[in-house]
């Protein structure tokens, strides 16, 4: 982490600005679509400061438009591919046919430069989510190919103001511009994945939110960063969490104002604003010992109400929070091995057993259950309906952020909370238990996006 860009960060001007700009290049298709067409170009992450940065994105936005679609309504997104390089989307947490899971080879060919693919689906929970390149993540990810998606409730609750918090982590060199030539690098594969140095806040540094004495803020949080884990503090003690990975929880206050997501997972929070008039509360990311304000809350001196409200907010249930789980489970047991200070020194790849030096000349470094990368025959494979218990051994000095798509998952840790990404840290054992009842073929994979490059996926 490299703190003078931090602190660079944390004290240039913050500006007040409209919280929701208009999103560039947005357009409908029928029935009611969006198109997004992924590009190479420049964009700056510093409106106070510009420089043009050279990325990758969806219609010139850094994150790519919110997309916003209905709970229980077909949409459609039609991809179009301006890369030179082919890529594909794929929908995080949202539970939808296979066929638009966006897993190149596996449920759909590549989308090739210059080729268009239209996604359609039927998202059934309403919620936060995301979407994001699924081919050469490790790279076009940390370039910038990454969006919020919002499946919206048919009566979504009454606030003041609705915002949106999409965290991201980038790597840049002494010109402003992504560190591509660590891109691939080894030693962020064996470690804990690719970290940045500079941490942005819907893809800018020092975001400001204006909020009054009173109001009630929904803030979706996301972490889209490639491999940092983010541990945040809010600075307010009326804040609550409503939802975590989309789905609804039974609303709880934060416990010390910190929260932790791993990369991919996400939380709806209701703030409650009490802080005096013209005064700043920051959003502070926490790394070891240092506190590094990311964004912040500036209070302006008009009064919302004098009175907080004080009903929480409970969001409706969504078809997912009806999974009940019987008794009798099939146990699958994912042990996790390898990493830098790990003892693994073989495993199979590509079908052949290899030695760890091997392993390490094609870019694999860990293994699920002994096999690195994806394996031909799936880890298990079963009638639909029939519910999973993934006993997983963490079994190495790392923590990593497991991602089941097209599912949702009860952790072990916390069972009143369904996740589609759970983050064990070292050593860590923990079970994930869910109904396989979406038909296919369906990737697990770490969220750190360079272990899943460099072995986790099955
Ligand atoms: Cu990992």
């Amino acid at each position: 982490m490299d703190r003078r860009s931090f602190v660079k960060a944390s004290c240039i001007t913050l500006t007040s600005g409209s919280l929701f700009k208009s999103l560039p290049g947005l357009s409908n298709v029928k029935p009611s679509g969006y198109v997004l067409k992924a590009s190479e170009g420049a964009f700056s992450f510093d409106q106070a400061q510009p420089v043009p940065t050279r990325v990758m994105y969806y219609n010139q936005s850094i994150p790519g438009p919110v997309i916003k679609i209905p709970q229980g309504e077909e949409s459609v997104i039609q991809f179009h591919n301006a890369l030179e390089e082919p890529s594909s989307i794929h929908w995080h947490g949202l539970r939808i046919n296979n066929a638009m899971d966006g897993v190149p080879g596996m449920t759909q060919a590549l989308v090739q430069p210059g080729e268009t693919f239209n996604y359609r689906f039927t998202p059934p929970d309403a919620g936060t989510y995301w979407y994001h390149t699924h081919q050469r993540a490790w790279a076009q990810l940390a370039l910038g190919l990454a969006g919020v998606l919002i499946v919206e409730e048919s009566h979504p609750p009454l606030v003041d103001q609705n915002l949106i918090f999409a965290i991201d982590d980038w790597r840049f060199g002494e010109d402003r511009q992504i560190d591509t030539s660590s891109l691939g690098a080894m030693r962020d594969w064996s470690h804990g994945g690719r970290m940045g140095n500079m941490i942005t806040v819907n893809g800018q540094i020092g975001k400001t939110y204006t909020v009054s004495i009173g109001q009630r803020i929904r803030f979706r949080m996301l972490n889209i960063a490639n491999s940092r884990i983010m541990t945040l503090r809010f600075n307010h003690p009326q804040t609550s969490i409503i939802s975590v990975d989309g789905q609804p929880v039974k609303p709880y206050l934060v416990d010390s104002g910190v929260i932790t997501l791993a990369p991919g997972q996400r939380s709806d929070l209701i703030i409650d604003i009490t802080s005096d008039p013209g005064s700043n509360s920051p959003i502070e990311l926490l790394i070891k010992d240092q506190v590094f304000p990311i964004a912040n809350f500036e209070i302006d001196n008009k009064v919302q109400r004098e009175q907080l409200l004080d009903s929480p907010i409970s969001l409706p249930d969504n078809p997912a929070n009806q999974m009940v789980l019987p008794n009798e489970m099939k146990q699958v047991p994912l042990h996790i091995g390898g990493g830098a200070m790990g003892r693994m020194n073989k495993a199979i790849f590509q079908g052949k057993e290899m030695g760890i030096k091997d392993l390490i000349q094609n870019k694999q470094i860990w293994a699920f259950n002994g096999i690195a990368g994806l394996p031909e025959k799936p880890l298990f494979s079963v009638k639909r309906g029939t519910a999973i218990s993934l006993n997983i051994d963490n079994d190495n000095v790392w923590p990593h952020a497991m991602h089941i798509h097209g599912h949702h998952f009860i952790d072990d840790k916390n069972p009143a909370e369904l996740r589609d990404t759970a983050l064990l840290t070292r050593q860590e054992k923990g079970s994930l238990k869910f109904i396989a009842d979406n038909p296919g073929k369906w990737l697990i994979h770490c969220h750190m996006i360079e272990h899943q490059a460099s072995g986790m996926v099955t």
